[in-house]
């Protein structure tokens, strides 16, 4: 019986890393179509049966000898205040976190160094068809929630970005409070063994979210919002590559 419940969600991971590629495939992608409808489908039911299979299991992590010498970086631009920020040792920095929370803060970047560190090497995939390994340092995303403390209507973390298209968009990506709070989702201020970061890395902090697809993992990280729902919010589909068709759930 498990066995088959197994395979089942192997079968439909599969059939969701097609839809991504289909859409990071440069094909225009019509929300009608009838594939394309087809494919949603698929995600929701693949985002529920790997949901109530695979939490709270560990991701897979390495070791030290499979990090990647080759990391590429991967994002829209850098953002300017974040280059300064760095040049003065991102003392005017903080990470607001507001929405439905009990104890809305701003956190300094020694706050959340001193909530617990862990690090931890594991793998990011892009939908563009790579993968990297790295050491990430940080303090786990739900030892930020204890700290605010959720309350009840909460569902998503909206993380927002301080880089923009060349348009002038703004990159946001959101997560689920059951994702946020996996053990291996972490607020990440350190790559490989450095404290802060390489500013194009996404210092000072980044979300890296091992359970789930690159860019799903947000950099530049200066404020997360809990909410209900995405109304209101960018496209309204949780994300700045949400709204240009790629899937929510980047469920790896
Ligand atoms: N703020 C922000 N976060 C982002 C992106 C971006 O352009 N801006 N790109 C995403 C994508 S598509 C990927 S694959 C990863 C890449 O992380 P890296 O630059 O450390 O390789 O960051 C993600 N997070
Ligand atoms: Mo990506």
């Amino acid at each position: 019986m498990s066995d088959l419940r197994i395979s089942r969600r192997e079968m439909l991971t599969g059939l969701a890393a097609l839809s991504s590629a289909f859409v990071s495939g440069c094909l225009e992608v019509d929300p009608h179509d009838r594939v394309w409808s087809w494919l949603m489908q698929a995600e929701t039911i693949n985002r529920w049966f790997t949901g109530g299979l695979a939490s709270p299991r560990g991701v897979k992590t390495y070791p030290a000898s499979a990090i990647s010498t080759d990391f590429k970086i991967n994002s829209l631009n850098l953002p300017d205040s974040q280059r300064m920020a760095a040049l003065h040792g991102w003392q005017s920095w903080r990470l607001q976190v507001d929405g439905l929370v009990r104890r809305p803060v701003s956190l300094a970047l020694g706050d959340l160094q001193r909530l617990p560190s862990v690090s931890q090497i594991t793998r990011l995939d892009c939908v563009e068809g790579w993968s990297a390994i790295a050491q990430w340092t940080g303090c786990r995303f739900a030892d930020l929630l204890d700290r605010v403390g959720v309350l009840p209507g909460a569902k998503y973390a909206v993380c927002y970005s301080a880089d923009q298209d060349d348009g002038g968009t703004p990159f946001y990506g959101s997560l689920d409070l059951r994702a946020a709070n996996h053990p291996n989702t972490l607020l990440a201020y350190g790559f490989n063994g450095q404290t802060p970061m390489p500013v194009d890395r996404g210092a000072p902090l980044r979300l890296v979210l091992p359970t789930q697809l690159g860019y799903k993992n947000t950099k530049f990280l200066y404020r997360i919002s809990l909410v209900p729902d995405f109304s209101g919010l960018g496209g309204g589909k949780g994300g700045y590559w949400e709204d240009q068709g790629y899937e929510w759930y980047g469920g790896i």
